[in-house]
């Protein structure tokens, strides 16, 4: 098929949207930001969410990411209230997005994504791309995911990044933006014996491998922190989309990287064609 529309995928993530340390905490000031922000760059795309301080401490406590198992008391119960904790964080987004009249359609990735060991299914990719015809904004977020093995785990805003790009027919991904409370990816600086830090501001999906990373100390994260978030960007690789890690605690850097302004903040360059 031909891809003729573009899209950008944005996703926000959980520890930029809540206080971390506070269960079910939202900074609501930097949602608001954000959802200003990204009316107000008028382009097409999908929003992912992360989970932060909604969905971790629960998935944590329950153990979800593990599968099921009975040796922990209320799993199952602990499975419910993962979801719920994350609907409740995304109520909060798409009804900013609605006082500032803009429409949006969020998706439970539990209802429409599956998972055979380890592969995804998503039926409803058509449901996606008919959204973005009509000019809604869809908005996706990590959740909990049932299995064909029955049982469970939870798939990340970054995981659900990475099935759209596979699965998207009639829209082009033209670039992955990851606003996080961060510039970008930090490594150690060999010219200063490694005792200070230094931002990654341009790197190839190769480059990924082997970077001396700088450990910023960040709190609970059940889908990896760092670490995770640059194997799910080295997946993003085979595609060949560029991606960029900004941080979206810097008033006006989403509604920038949105349209393409300079910031400071760590791209990952694609191979050209
Ligand atoms: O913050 C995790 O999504 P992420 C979602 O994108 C849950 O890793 C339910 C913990």
């Amino acid at each position: 098929m031909n891809k003729n529309n573009e899209v950008i995928l944005l996703k926000l993530g959980g520890g930029l949207l809540t206080d971390k340390l506070k269960p079910l905490s939202l900074r609501e000031a930097v949602v608001k930001s954000a959802v200003r922000q990204i009316i107000n760059a008028k382009k097409q795309l999908i929003l992912i969410h992360g989970g932060g301080s909604f969905g971790h401490p629960l998935a944590k406590k329950y153990s979800i990411s593990k599968g099921k198992n009975s040796l922990i008391p209320n799993q199952i119960l602990g499975f419910s209230e993962t979801h719920q904790a994350m609907n409740k964080l995304n109520s909060y987004l798409v009804n900013f997005f609605l006082e500032k009249k803009y429409p949006t359609l969020s998706m439970q990735p539990s209802s429409i994504f599956f998972k055979d060991f380890h592969n995804y299914s998503l039926n409803s990719i058509d449901i996606i791309e008919a959204a973005l015809d009509l000019k809604i904004m869809p908005i996706l977020y990590g959740d909990v995911v049932l299995d064909r093995q029955g049982s469970f785990t939870i798939i990340s805003g970054d995981q659900i990044i990475i099935e759209l790009c596979k699965n998207l027919k009639k829209y082009s991904v033209s670039r992955v933006i990851f606003a996080t409370e961060t510039d970008g990816i930090f490594i150690k600086d060999a010219e200063k014996n490694g005792k200070h830090i230094k931002l990654v501001d341009e790197i190839s999906f190769e480059e990924l491998d082997g970077l001396d990373l700088a450990d910023l100390g960040h709190k609970i994260d059940v889908t990896g922190g760092i670490q995770g978030k640059i194997k799910s960007i080295k997946e993003l690789g085979r595609f060949n989309i560029p991606v960029q890690i900004i941080n979206g605690l810097e008033e006006g850097n989403i509604l920038k990287s949105l349209t393409n302004k300079k910031i400071s903040s760590t791209n990952i360059k694609i191979k050209l064609k």
